[in-house]
This record gives C-alpha cells, structure tokens and sequence, in this order.
C-alpha cells in the first residue's frame, strides 16, 4: 500500500523505550557507592530501594534480585515444590522456563478471551492431586482473577503466586500489585515502567518465603560456617540499585503521561473496525505500560501480521507479544505437557494480538500520527 512521505516516521518508533535518569541525577549516588567501595553485596543502594518499595507496595518483605526471571526460579525453587505448576501459556518465555528449569512441569490452563488471564474455572477443573502450585501471570498489568485463585489454592492447600513482571503500580480492588498471594515477582528490565535496567524483586508478606529467598540468591548462604540452600547469584548491584531509586523517585509523571498516550489510542481507534481491546477486570487498574490491540481479521481486512508489516513500512515497530505461545515453543515440542495442551483461547489471541509503541518519552502527536496510519491501513485494506 503507497503512503504519504509525511505519513511515515523518518526513524524508527520502537514499542518501547527506557526511561532513564540523566547522568547528573545518577552520578552523585554513583559516586558515593563508589566512594564506599561497597558496590554489590546489598549495599546502602540496594538496602534504600528495598525499603522504597515496601513502604511504596505496602508489603512486608521485598528481596531484589538481578532480573524477573531470576526471581521467578528462586522463588519456586524457595517454595520447595514438586510435580506440576498451574500456569498459562500466553506470556514470555521467562515464565514457563523458570517452571521447568525448577524441576517442575508446566500444566496449562487456556486464558480468558477478553482479559488474556488465567481462566480460574479451567484451573479448578484441570486441579490434581500432583499439583502444587498456582502461577498466575498478570498479563499486561491486568490482574488475574485474584479472588477465585486464591481460593482455589486455599481449598487445595498450595501457594498462589504470581508473575507480576508487567503490573508495577497496578491494583486490583484498590490495593497495591504486590501483597498477593503467597508471593509475586516483577521485573525491573529497562523496557519496564520502572526500572533497574537489569533487575526484578520477590514480593511477599510471607517471612519463611522471604527467609528462604534471601539466602538463595546468594549462593544459599546462610552464615560464613553454613550453605543449606542450593542457591545462585541473583544478586543486585549499587549501580543498578541507583537506577531504581531514581526511577522511584519520577513514577507518577510516568504513569501519568502512559495513561494520556493509552487514552489517545482508545479514543482513536476504537471507530477502527475489527480491533479489539484487552479488557481489564473490574475494579482493578492498570499501568498502561502495553498498549495491545487484538486485529480481527474479518473485519480489519487485514491479518495481525500483516498490520505488523504495513506498520514495520512506515517505521513503526510494534511486537506480538506473546506469540508463539509457550505450548508451540520448538523446545518443548517433544514435552508431553506441551503436545497435550489445547489451548484454544490461547492460540486465538496470540494469532491477532499486537503491542502498539507506549513509553513515557513518546509524544502524543506520534500516537496520533500511528492511530492515523493504522486507520488508513484499514480503509485501504480492502
Ligand atoms: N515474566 C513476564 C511476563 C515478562 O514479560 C518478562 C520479561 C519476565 C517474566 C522476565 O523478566 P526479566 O528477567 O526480563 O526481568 C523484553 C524484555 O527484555 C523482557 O524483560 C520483557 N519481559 C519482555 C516483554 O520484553 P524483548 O525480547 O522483547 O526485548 P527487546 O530487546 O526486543 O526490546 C523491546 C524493545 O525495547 C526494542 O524493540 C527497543 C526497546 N529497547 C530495548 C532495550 C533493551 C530500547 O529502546 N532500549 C533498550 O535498552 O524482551
């Protein structure tokens, strides 16, 4: 399809981009950690941002770790699990890997059409006397249906976690993501809201689970004459704890502007015909880290891919998170646990499922501009 040149972008728009301190606000904290010598190993950094987000999640304990995915394997390691993990496969690879390379085997439960999160009544069916955990993942900053899930692992005495790597400053029935279930787990990579650049955290009021966790990202250790963990180095450092401080620090102007730039996008492109939302369930509320859009292709005239094409033309680099989903990964191709899942929910959002740029540096004329191109994509589709 033949375009305007002043329809298109000159460089590259990318579905995201980091939200960085300037290197005056980073050097002096920089400098001090630097003056100290205490440059990892929870130092005065690491310990000041562990405190931030307690008071800023309203949790008990917080254990930072060197990335999400990171968190995600101590913490199931923490919980001494066994057999199968209830969990979805429409999310990133860190998660069902996480389950596996903890020894565990994935069961997945297809997702809720509208919301993209767990379906509970599919997990309360498909519930086994070898399952031992729930791993819900608050896809795009939506929470899971937080009540039946946690219900349902009360009912079969298994924890409840989640994979809140999207959901920073999200809530859900006005309180915070982050005190949830047995535990939840963010991650704080330089494509997050906020961000360590590489990092994440293990939320929980649990102090056995924090206990366990704060040894097993350092090595196991529990004191110089006593290793009883099989732990790792899921450490992080005063540099990237400064980065999390700042980040902190400018959290609701970024939330703010992601909230102006997903109501642009609604407003925009709700008119357009075979475009879908994902819906947020009630009460909650969501950060507008991901601006996702579903292409109908009946309607749209055109399919996800595409729409990523034509939008790839004009310089517009959106994604397809998450496609593929986790049980069409040629890894697990040969695994039981993936042949055997059906998924059908699964397999039709992450066909039509598109991540349009939203980041707090982006401005509201470019949005406009893409809602523009994708709205005239669509008329010239047929
Ligand atoms: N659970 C869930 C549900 C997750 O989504 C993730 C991570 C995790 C767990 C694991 O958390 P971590 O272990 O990562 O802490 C990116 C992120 O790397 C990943 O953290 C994130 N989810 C995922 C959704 O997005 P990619 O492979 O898409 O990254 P990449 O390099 O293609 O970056 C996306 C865009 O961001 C680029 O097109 C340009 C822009 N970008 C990226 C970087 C790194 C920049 O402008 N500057 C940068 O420095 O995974």
């Amino acid at each position: 399809m033949r375009m305007k040149t002043k329809d298109c972008f000159a460089q590259e728009v990318f579905v995201t981009r980091p939200n960085l301190p300037s290197i005056g606000e980073l050097s002096p904290l920089i400098r001090k950690a630097l003056k100290r010598r205490q440059v990892t190993n929870f130092g005065e950094l690491h310990n000041q941002l562990e405190e931030g987000l307690r008071e800023a999640l309203g949790v008990k304990h917080v254990v930072l770790c060197c990335n999400g995915t990171m968190g995600l394997f101590l913490l199931l390691r923490a919980l001494g699990l066994k057999g199968r993990v209830i969990t979805t496969a429409f999310t990133f690879p860190a998660t069902v890997h996480a389950v596996v390379m903890a020894g565990l085997e994935p069961l997945f439960c297809d997702i809720d059409p509208d919301d993209y999160t767990l379906d509970a009544d599919e997990a309360e069916k498909k519930l086994r006397k070898d399952v031992s955990c729930i791993l819900g993942v608050n896809v795009f900053g939506n929470p899971c249906d937080i009540e039946a899930l946690g219900a349902l692992g009360k009912k079969h005495g298994i924890p409840v976690i989640y994979d809140s790597a999207h959901a920073f400053f999200c809530r859900y029935k006005d309180k915070i993501i982050g005190g949830f279930g047995d535990a939840e787990v963010f991650s704080f990579h330089a494509t997050k809201l906020f961000s360590t650049i590489e990092g994440g955290a293990v939320t929980t009021n649990n102090r056995e689970i924090y206990l366990r966790l704060k040894e097993l990202i350092n090595f196991g250790i529990h004191s110089e004459d006593s290793v009883p963990g099989i732990g790792l180095n899921g450490k992080l450092s005063e540099i990237h704890a400064a980065f999390g401080l700042l980040s902190l620090d400018r959290i609701g102007p970024v939330l703010k502007k992601l909230q102006a730039l997903s109501g642009c996008y609604r407003q925009m492109l709700s008119c357009v015909p075979g475009l879908k939302f994902q819906k947020s369930r009630p009460g909650s509320k969501v950060n507008n880290q991901y601006m996702t859009v579903e292409v109908l292709p009946e309607e749209f005239g055109l399919t996800r891919d595409q729409l990523h094409a034509a939008l790839k033309k004009q310089n517009v680099i959106t994604r397809k998170y998450f496609y593929p989903p986790a049980h069409r990964y040629e890894c697990y191709s040969s695994s039981g646990f993936a042949r055997s899942a059906e998924l059908p929910d699964t397999d039709k959002v992450a066909e039509r499922i598109l991540c349009l740029p939203i980041y707090a540096t982006l401005d509201m004329k470019d949005v406009k501009k893409i809602c523009g191109l994708i709205r005239s994509i669509q008329k010239n589709a047929r």
